[in-house]
C-alpha cells in the first residue's frame, strides 16, 4: 500500500512522531487535534519536508479527510471520540501508531502488555538488548514513539516495545515475535467501559502471532493464566514464582531458571536482583522469559538483571531528610500499582494520593492502609471520591490540600523520623499534570528543595 495523503489525529508525541516518519518517506500529511490553543508552527516545525505538512485545529472537517488514504490515531484519542464516526463513514482506514511503525519496521518485536509492570519489564528487556547488541531499540508507551525510528530499523535489530491497552485497540497486522502479559487488574474503565473488554484489548497482542512466534503469561496471575485457552497461534510460555512451570522462567530454592524445549538453564539467585518486592520479582522473571526466546545468551541476561537498579518513577528513592525517607511512585497510576508501593514500604507511611479520575475503584488500595499509612494526603479530582472510600473502610486519617507543592510541604512538617513520605497516587495524572513523568519530577524538585 501507498499512501499519498494520511490524516493524523493527536498533536502529542505519538502523532508528531507518527507525521514526522510518513513525511520522512513522502507523505502528504495533515495534523489534527482537537485543541485550538496549540501552535501550529511548534507542531510543524523540526518535521523536515514542512510543504506535505497541514495542520488542522479544533474541529475536524470533510476538506481535512478528503482524498485520505489512511487515518492514524493516537492511543490518547478514543474509538469512540464524535469525529472518528465520520472517518469510519468515510471508510478511510482507521490505523493506530503501533499498526503505521510496525508498516514501515524491519526488526523483531518483543511487545510487552499487562496493567502494571510494563515500564520496568520493557526497560530491563532493553538493557539486556542493549548489553547484547547495538543495533537495538526501546519504544512505545514508555514514552518513545515507535514510529520514531521504525524507518531506521533493519532485520537484525531487536525491539522492546511497551504497548498499552489503548495502542492495541488500533492494530491490525502487528505481529510480535515474542509477546508478553505481565498481569491483568481493572485499569482505564471509563475507556474501555468494562473489565472485560480492556482484557481483550489486552489480548490483542496475540492475534497475529503465529506458531514460530511466543506469547509468555504469568502463571501467578491467574485472571491472566485462565487467558491461555484464548490464545489462538503463538507458544504459550509462563513466567512463575510460585511454581516450575514446562516451558518459561521460574524459581527454585531461591535461585531462577528457564526452561525451554526441556533444557533449564541457570539464569541467577532471586538474591542478587536489587530492585524491591515481590512484583519486581516477577518483571524479573518476565523480562528474563522475554529475552531468552528473544535468543539472547544467559551470560548477557545475567549479567544485567544483577546490575539493574529500576527505573525513574517507579517507587523510586528520592532523598533521606531528617530521617525521613521520600519516595515517588507517580508511576503508581491505577489502585493494583500504588497497592504494590504500599506493600514495599518499611515502617509507616505518609502517602500522598489522587489524580485524574479513570473510574477507579480505590477499595483494596484502602484496605491495605491500616497499620502501614499514618496519613493520606489528598489532591485532584478524586480527592472526595478516595475520601468516601477511605471513611466507607473506616479510615480516616485523611488531610487534603490543592497543589503536589502543599502535599509534599505537610508531609515534610508532620512526617516522624523513621517515616516514609510516598507519593503513589493510584490515579493518572491528567487533572493537574501533563504526564505521570511531569508530575513525579517535579516531586523530586520539591522533595529536593527541602531543609535538612
Ligand atoms: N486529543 C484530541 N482529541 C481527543 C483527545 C486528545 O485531539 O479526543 C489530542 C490532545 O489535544 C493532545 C493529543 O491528542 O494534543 C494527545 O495525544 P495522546 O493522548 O495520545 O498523547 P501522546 O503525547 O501522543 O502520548 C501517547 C501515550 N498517551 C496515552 O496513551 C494517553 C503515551 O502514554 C505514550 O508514551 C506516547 O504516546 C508515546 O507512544 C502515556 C500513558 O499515560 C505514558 N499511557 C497510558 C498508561 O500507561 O496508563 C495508556
Amino acid at each position: 500500500m501507498e499512501f499519498r495523503k494520511v490524516v493524523v489525529a493527536g498533536a502529542g508525541k505519538s502523532g508528531i512522531a507518527a507525521a514526522g516518519l510518513l513525511v520522512r518517506n513522502g507523505v502528504n500529511v495533515v495534523i489534527y487535534d482537537g485543541n485550538e490553543k496549540i501552535n501550529p508552527d511548534d507542531i510543524v516545525e523540526g518535521m523536515g519536508n514542512a510543504s506535505l505538512v497541514s495542520v488542522q485545529l479544533g474541529k475536524l472537517t470533510d476538506e481535512a479527510l478528503e482524498g485520505a488514504d489512511l487515518f492514524v490515531i493516537s492511543p490518547g484519542i478514543s474509538l469512540e471520540a464524535p469525529f472518528v464516526e465520520k472517518v469510519r463513514e468515510k471508510n478511510i482506514p482507521i490505523w493506530g501508531e503501533i499498526e503505521l511503525a510496525d508498516y514501515y519496521n524491519k526488526g523483531v518485536i518483543a511487545a510487552i502488555t499487562g496493567t502494571n509492570g510494563k515500564t520496568t519489564t520493557t526497560t530491563l528487556v532493553g538493557e539486556i538488548f542493549k548489553n547484547y547488541q547495538k543495533n537495538y531499540l526501546v519504544v512505545g508507551n514508555i514514552g518513545l514513539p515507535f514510529t520514531r525510528f521504525a524507518d531506521s530499523t533493519t532485520e537484525d535489530t531487536i525491539i522492546a516495545a511497551e504497548i498499552s491497552s489503548f495502542q492495541l485497540e488500533t492494530i491490525h497486522s502487528f505481529k510480535p515475535h515474542v509477546s508478553a502479559i505481565l498481569n491483568l487488574t481493572p485499569d482505564h474503565l471509563n475507556r474501555h467501559h468494562t473489565f472485560e473488554n480492556y482484557i481483550q484489548a489486552k489480548l490483542r497482542i496475540t492475534e497475529n502471532q503465529t506458531e514460530e512466534d511466543y506469547a509468555i503469561l504469568n502463571y501467578d496471575d491467574s485472571e491472566t493464566r485462565s487467558r491461555a485457552s484464548e490464545i489462538n497461534g503463538p507458544r504459550i510460555v509462563y513466567f512463575s514464582h510460585e511454581k516450575e512451570v514446562e516451558e518459561g522462567s521460574f524459581v527454585r530454592d531461591g535461585k531462577i531458571y528457564v526452561r525451554r524445549d526441556g533444557v533449564e538453564t541457570y539464569m541467577l539467585d532471586v538474591s542478587e536482583i536489587k530492585i524491591l518486592g515481590q512484583h519486581n520479582l516477577e518483571n524479573v522473571l518476565a523480562a528474563i522469559a522475554i529475552s531468552s526466546y528473544m535468543d539472547i545468551p544467559a551470560d548477557v541476561i545475567r549479567d544485567t538483571v544483577r546490575e539493574f537498579s529500576g527505573v525513574e518513577h517507579r517507587i523510586e528513592f528520592v532523598r533521606e531528610v531528617r530521617d525521613v525517607r521520600y519516595f515517588n511512585d507517580s508511576k503508581g497510576t491505577n489502585p493494583d500499582a500504588a497497592i504494590k508501593a504500599v506493600l514495599a514500604m518499611r515502617g509507616t507511611t505518609l502517602l500522598i494520593g489522587g489524580g485524574y479520575d479513570k473510574d477507579s475503584d480505590y477499595d483494596s488500595w484502602v484496605e491495605c492502609f491500616p497499620g502501614r499509612i499514618r496519613v493520606l494526603v489528598l489532591m485532584g479530582e478524586t480527592a472526595d471520591k478516595i475520601e468516601k472510600c477511605c471513611k466507607a473502610h473506616g479510615f480516616n486519617e485523611i488531610v487534603k490540600v490543592d497543589s503536589l507543592e502543599s502535599a509534599v510541604a505537610y508531609c515534610y512538617e508532620h512526617a516522624k523520623p523513621g517515616d516514609n513520605v510516598l507519593l503513589s497516587p493510584a490515579c493518572a495524572s491528567w487533572d493537574m499534570f501533563k504526564s505521570y513523568e511531569e508530575r513525579g519530577t517535579l516531586f523530586k524538585v520539591y522533595v529536593n528543595g527541602l531543609e535538612d
